[in-house]
């Protein structure tokens, strides 16, 4: 008898892996993700199939590595360096990046870098269909990888595939700039059950699938053949004990007293960033400078830390984009500074979980105000370590995660007076408030976490199938 077992695939392993010479390192991530789905892919005869993260040509490195990540319940897809240029760099970070996020003029539109992106899904198909059994369940996992499911179930008609998009889905009418619109919505009805962070991203979708397709559908049902097939909001979330428990920790003790002592009388306000023009780092830094200029009480009783993490550097957006922060960040700062105060703390580099807890922690207000967002796990990890229940969430309403998070002040980050409007409310706004708000919020993010997400998704995916069959013996 076959046991079943889940295939989890993404784009990166949940591991970083180091060479030094011939001498391999590992180190597993801490991302949210790699934790939800932990509880998975480490159970019986799961498996994780996903880049390891690193250019590995050499056959003998390969061979050891797969070996070891084997132990792991992971098992690697090695791509070589062209093809992490134009699939991963190239197609999906300068076309389908863009687009999604509502930046068509930044979109690069580029045969060959579709054909590669088509070739490495192939490799990643090909990867899931070495190990695939009849009963196994299959979990995609985001852009970079949208043509997997058709191309699994070209070759296993009856598995049961689940697709989970991480960033936005467009409206129709951005989502058809793209040339290769129909093979990409081909690719991803190949799965049964279809995710993403918002109902609305759920509805473009199924708009797009029904005037590009031609796909007949029935509230969040599309048919394929008559096969229905389930599109639905499953909104991401982290572990929420872990950030709560990590803020509450008295190994923090000393950075908390280090960052309070720091700011002191001021109130601390946080932004925690990947580098991306989705985020809205200028809009953000160009509203506080407008807050200091129409409101000067506020100098030196409020201090900005704006954390920005390295990424994808090296394409021609990303570098003009830290130039542009660099330069509005300089200018604010020898604006307004004094000898005794300085208004942004600017950090670009990557921060230990750690010290990034003790900043949530201590932050009075935090700032995340992206021009488009799938979801933003920022938001959640600042309330879920808020234990005591103080402080002020600024939210973006063109974040996935302003549709739970309702109790923040929510912004459109394009008024930048309306913008700086909450700022002054945050600023002031009464402990019994903040406290009856965040206490609100960190009730959604505890009660809807990360393993909740993973449960709902695997369960929904069981209930599509048993669907599927009763329909097709009527
Ligand atoms: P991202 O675009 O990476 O994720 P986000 O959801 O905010 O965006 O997650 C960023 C992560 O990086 C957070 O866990 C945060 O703590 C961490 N981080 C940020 N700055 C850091 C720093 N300086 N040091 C250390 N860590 C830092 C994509 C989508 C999102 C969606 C997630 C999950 O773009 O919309 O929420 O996937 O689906």
């Amino acid at each position: 008898m076959s046991i079943s077992k889940t295939i989890i695939v993404s784009n990166r392993l949940p591991i970083k892996i180091t060479l030094n010479g011939s001498q391999i390192g590992y180190q597993n991530s801490e991302g949210g993700l790699a934790t939800g789905l932990g509880s998975i892919y480490r159970e019986g005869d799961n498996i994780w199939i996903g880049w390891p993260g690193a250019i590995i040509n050499d056959e003998s490195i390969q061979e050891a590595i797969t070996e070891d990540l084997a132990t792991k319940s992971l098992s690697p897809v090695f791509l070589t360096e062209e093809e992490i240029n134009k699939y991963y760099e190239g197609f999906s970070n300068e076309t389908l990046w863009p687009l999604f996020h509502y930046f068509p003029s930044y979109a690069n539109y580029n045969d060959e870098q579709w054909c590669t992106y088509k070739t490495v899904n192939q490799k990643f198909a090909d990867a899931v269909l070495r190990v695939l059994k009849t009963d196994d369940q299959i979990w995609v996992h985001d852009y970079q990888l949208m043509l997997v499911p058709q191309m699994i179930r070209d070759k296993a008609k009856n598995v049961k595939i689940g697709f989970f998009l991480h960033i936005p889905f467009p409206s129709f009418e951005v989502f058809r700039l793209l040339p290769w619109r129909k093979e990409l919505l081909n690719g991803v009805v190949g799965a049964d059950l279809i995710g993403f962070h918002t109902f609305d991203d759920s509805i473009y979708f199924i708009n797009s699938c029904q005037r590009i397709l031609g796909l007949p559908s029935n509230s969040n049902q599309l048919f394929i053949n008559d096969k229905p097939i389930i599109v639905d909001a499953f909104p991401i979330s982290i572990d929420f004990e872990k950030f709560n428990t990590l803020a509450n920790d008295v190994l923090q003790k000393p950075h908390e007293e280090n960052i309070i002592k720091r700011k002191g009388k001021a109130k601390l306000m946080l932004s925690v960033d990947r580098l991306d023009y989705s985020k809205g780092l200028i809009n953000r830094l160009k509203a506080f400078e407008k807050l200091l200029e129409q409101h000067p009480q506020y100098i030196k009783k409020v201090v900005f830390v704006q954390l920005v993490v390295p990424s994808r550097d090296t394409v021609k957006q990303y570098s003009e984009l830290k130039e542009q922060v660099d330069k509005l960040v300089s200018n604010i700062n020898s604006k307004y500074s004094t000898l005794d105060w300085v208004p942004i703390h600017y950090f670009y580099r990557s921060f230990s979980i750690d010290l990034l807890a003790a900043l949530y922690k201590t932050a009075d207000i935090a700032l995340v105000t992206p021009m488009r967002d799938g979801m933003n796990l920022v938001s959640k990890e600042f309330v879920a370590c808020k234990s005591d229940e103080t402080g002020v969430l600024i939210l973006s309403e063109m974040a996935g995660a302003s549709r739970e998070l309702n109790d923040a002040i929510v912004i459109n980050p394009n008024d930048s007076n309306k913008f700086v409007k909450a700022l002054v409310q945050a600023l002031e706004m009464p402990v019994d408030e903040q406290r009856h708000r965040m206490r609100s919020m960190r009730d959604i993010v505890s009660r809807f976490n990360i393993h909740h997400w993973v449960k709902l998704f695997m369960n929904r995916l069981e209930e599509v199938k048993v669907l599927q069959r009763k329909l097709s013996v009527r």
